[in-house]
C-alpha cells in the first residue's frame, strides 16, 4: 500500500480510495471492534456514523505528498514503553487499556481550568487530516495521515494566563496493565514551550488512516509535533498543565546528556551514541538524509532564532 500521489490529487481523495482496502485489516489488527465498523464508510457517501467514530475530516494544511507508510507497519512497529520495550510489545499489550470513558484535564496557569470528556474533545474543532512525517530519535521515520486539530484550539478554550510559558503533558499510567519496571519515569511526561504548543503544526491527534487511533498509537488522544523527535509526541494523555517554568520530562530525567528539552530533529547534532544525519523510512532499505526540523524548517525555524541548537538539543 505504498501510495505515490500525483501532486494534483488531494490527500483526502487518496485516503478515501486507497486506504479502503486496508481498512478491514486495520480494524482487525487495531482491535477497534464493532464500534469502528460504521467508520468503515468514512469518506464515502455514507450511512450514519457511530457516535464514537472519528468525526469526518477535512484536508488540513501542511500535508506532504510522500508515500504513506504501510498501515500494517504503523500499527505494529511502535514505541510505547508502558506496554513493553520492544517494537511489537505495544501492539500485543495495549488492548488492555480502556479508552472510554476518558477525560483530559487542563490545569495550571489558565483562566478556565477544566476537564474535557473525550466525546466533547472530539468535537471541539473541525477534524483535519494531515499527512506528517514522524521521525524517531532511533533514526527511523514514517509518513502517517493523522486526524486531529491544532492543540492551539484547546489551549485557546481554557485561556492561558500571561505568566504561562510552557505546557506539560502527563499520560495515562495504570500499573495493573502497564510496565511496572521503571524503564523511564511513569507516568510518561513531556513538554513544549507555549509558542511551540500554539504553533499550527502541533496537532492534538485522535485518529490515523481515517480511523480512531489504535491503542498502541496513543488512543484516545495524543500529541503529534512533527518537527521534533517522536518522543515529544506523548500518547494517551490525561493532563495538560500550563506552567511558568520548563517542566522536567521523562527522557531528560532518564538521560539528560542524550535527550534535551527541545528535541528538534537536527541532522547536524549527533546523539551521543549515534549519528543523526540519516534515517530509514520504514518499508525502505536505503537511508535518506534527515532534514532540518524534519522538513518543517520553513514553518518553525523562526521559533529558535538566536538559540544555540547544539546546546539546546
Ligand atoms: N506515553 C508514551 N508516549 C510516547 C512514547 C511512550 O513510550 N509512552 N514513545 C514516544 C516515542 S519515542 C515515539 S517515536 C512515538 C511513536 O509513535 P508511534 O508508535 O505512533 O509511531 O511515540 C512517543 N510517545
Ligand atoms: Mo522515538
Amino acid at each position: 500500500m505504498l501510495i505515490r500521489r500525483p501532486a494534483d490529487i488531494a490527500p483526502s481523495e487518496i485516503t478515501a480510495r486507497e486506504l479502503f482496502e486496508g481498512r478491514r485489516e486495520f480494524i482487525r489488527r487495531a482491535g477497534l471492534g464493532l464500534a469502528a465498523g460504521a467508520a468503515l464508510w468514512h469518506g464515502l457517501p455514507a450511512p450514519a456514523r457511530a457516535a464514537d467514530a472519528l468525526p469526518r475530516t477535512v484536508p488540513g494544511p501542511f500535508s506532504i505528498g510522500e508515500p504513506l507508510t504501510k498501515l500494517e507497519s504503523a500499527i505494529s512497529y511502535n514505541n510505547f514503553y508502558e506496554f513493553g520495550v520492544t517494537k511489537s510489545g505495544p501492539e500485543r499489550n495495549a488492548h488492555r487499556m480502556q479508552v472510554r470513558p476518558w477525560t483530559l484535564r487542563v490545569e495550571g496557569l489558565v483562566c478556565k481550568p477544566r476537564e474535557f470528556g473525550i466525546e466533547e474533545l472530539l468535537k471541539l474543532a473541525p477534524m483535519e487530516e494531515r499527512i506528517y512525517r514522524l521521525r524517531c530519535v532511533e533514526a527511523w521515520s514514517m509518513v502517517i495521515p493523522w486526524a486531529g486539530y491544532p492543540l492551539a484550539a484547546l489551549l485557546k478554550a481554557v485561556e492561558p494566563l500571561g505568566s504561562a510559558k510552557y505546557v506539560e503533558f502527563v499520560t495515562h499510567y495504570d500499573p495493573a496493565i502497564m510496565n511496572t519496571r521503571q524503564v523511564i519515569e511513569w507516568p510518561y511526561h513531556e513538554g513544549l514551550r507555549l509558542d511551540e504548543a500554539l504553533h499550527p503544526l502541533t496537532l492534538l491527534t485522535f485518529g490515523m488512516y481515517g480511523e480512531l487511533l489504535p491503542n498502541q498509537n496513543g488512543a484516545p488522544v495524543r500529541i503529534v509535533v512533527p518537527w521534533k523527535y517522536g518522543f515529544k509526541s506523548a500518547k494517551s494523555i490525561v493532563t495538560l498543565r500550563l506552567l511558568e517554568e520548563q517542566p522536567a520530562t521523562a527522557w531528560i530525567k532518564q538521560a539528560p546528556q542524550e535527550y534535551g528539552f527541545y528535541a528538534n530533529v537536527n541532522p547536524e547534532v549527533s546523539h551521543p551514541r549515534w549519528n543523526q544525519a540519516t534515517e530509514r523510512r520504514i518499508g525502505e532499505q536505503r537511508r535518506r538524509p534527515t532534514l532540518m526540523f524534519n522538513g518543517y524548517a520553513e514553518q518553525v525555524a523562526q521559533l529558535y532564532q538566536g538559540m544555540d541548537l547544539h546546546k539546546h538539543y
